[in-house]
């Protein structure tokens, strides 16, 4: 065979294994689920200045692209994509933010090449933001939110798997239906529940006494239970329109505690009042008369717990009945604040109210 006909069908034979190549990721790019990495600050985008720093880093640091650059797993889990929401540290963390995070969310999740949304976040209010998503987000695709206790720059870093997983997730159809979950260290929470209940340790997110929905494991989610209570497509609340949420204050319950900060709080101008009640929300007697001034200046007070876990129930240490009180069943006082502002934008009846924390 002349030197020119075995070249043309070296040729040949490299153009069809090139052409089969790029078929096959097209065709296997085609089988992936689509997924957005929405992309605001904390940890897991966190720098430190040496790789066993794992406290006193910059948290916000590394933009999204660079986070899934730090990945390469993450082609084999889904075709992704990353959008810069914010950069900040969680603990900064805003009502603009949630707003503009929970409209682009919808926005996202009402295209057709859309399959699920992960959101990257700083653990430390990672709980507020996974309920306030909860409660605004319009579809039943699954939205993920991830974090990281140690900076991308440390010795086995969390954020890498985090990630990972979270991508996973979202991915998966499994994860349909459940409402916003909070993905970390292989666990699964939903949104609604899960608190942040150690200040530095990898397992921290738990849902005290209501447990994790599943875990993460061999690339795929294994889930055991599912929510109860209303979640995003089924809620009433529509932020579509809404440009600033109504200001809802939290006062913390303490042996021997003032009423400074409740009337400081009312005098500013805040519509609602949780309290972060000892107990099982119980009120003490000198601030009994100060919430009952709030709420004979219109303001809605909310009885919830310091303690993070069990029900704050009707009449029990208080006759709510009697002072027209509203109670945060088992959300904690910061879950309970998220409800009560989004409750504010659609009425200011008590009853109303109650209903909605026994929904949601
Ligand atoms: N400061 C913490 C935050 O941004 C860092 C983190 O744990 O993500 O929430």
């Amino acid at each position: 065979m002349k030197t020119s006909q075995h070249f043309a069908r070296l040729t040949t034979v490299l153009l069809c294994s090139a052409l089969f190549s790029v078929a096959h990721a097209e065709d296997t790019a085609a089988k992936l689920p689509n997924v957005v990495i929405l992309a605001t600050g904390g940890t897991i985008a966190g720098t430190g200045a040496t790789s066993t720093t794992t406290i006193g880093y910059s948290a916000a640091k590394l933009g999204v692209d660079k986070m899934i650059e730090g990945v390469p797993e993450l082609k084999k889990a889904a075709n992704v994509r990353g959008e810069q929401v914010a950069q900040i540290a969680s603990e900064s963390m805003t009502n603009e933010v949630w707003l503009k995070l929970a409209k682009r969310v919808n926005e996202l999740l009402a295209q057709k090449d859309v399959d699920g949304v992960v959101i990257t976040h700083g653990t430390d209010t990672i709980e507020e933001t996974a309920y306030f998503l909860d409660l605004t987000v319009k579809s039943k695709k699954p939205v993920v939110v991830v974090g990281a206790m140690r900076p991308s720059t440390a010795i086995s870093a969390d954020g890498p798997i985090n990630l990972y997983n979270a991508v996973l997730l979202a991915g998966s159809k499994d994860a349909a239906g459940k409402g916003v979950l909070v993905a970390l260290n292989d666990q699964i929470n939903a949104g609604r529940d899960v608190s942040k209940v150690n200040t530095s340790t990898t397992d921290t997110f738990k849902s005290p006494d209501l447990g994790f929905l599943g875990f993460m494991q061999d690339n795929k989610p294994h889930f055991y239970r599912q929510p109860v209570r209303k979640h995003t497509a089924d809620t009433e609340f529509d932020v579509s329109k809404l440009e600033a949420l109504p200001q809802v204050d939290i006062v913390y319950g303490y042996a021997n505690m003032n009423r400074v900060a409740l009337d400081a709080n009312v005098a500013a101008g805040a519509k609602g009042i949780v309290q972060a009640g000892v107990g099982d929300g119980s009120m003490a007697a000198q601030m009994l008369p100060a919430f009952r001034e709030a709420r004979q200046k219109g303001v809605i007070v909310v009885r919830s717990s310091r303690v993070g876990a069990g029900i704050v129930a009707r009449n029990g240490e208080v006759n709510d009945d009697k002072e027209d009180f509203v109670v945060s069943d088992t959300l904690n006082a910061q879950k309970a604040r998220i409800l009560l502002m989004l409750s504010l934008t659609k009425t200011s009846d008590t009853k109303k109210i109650q209903q909605m924390f026994y929904t949601y």
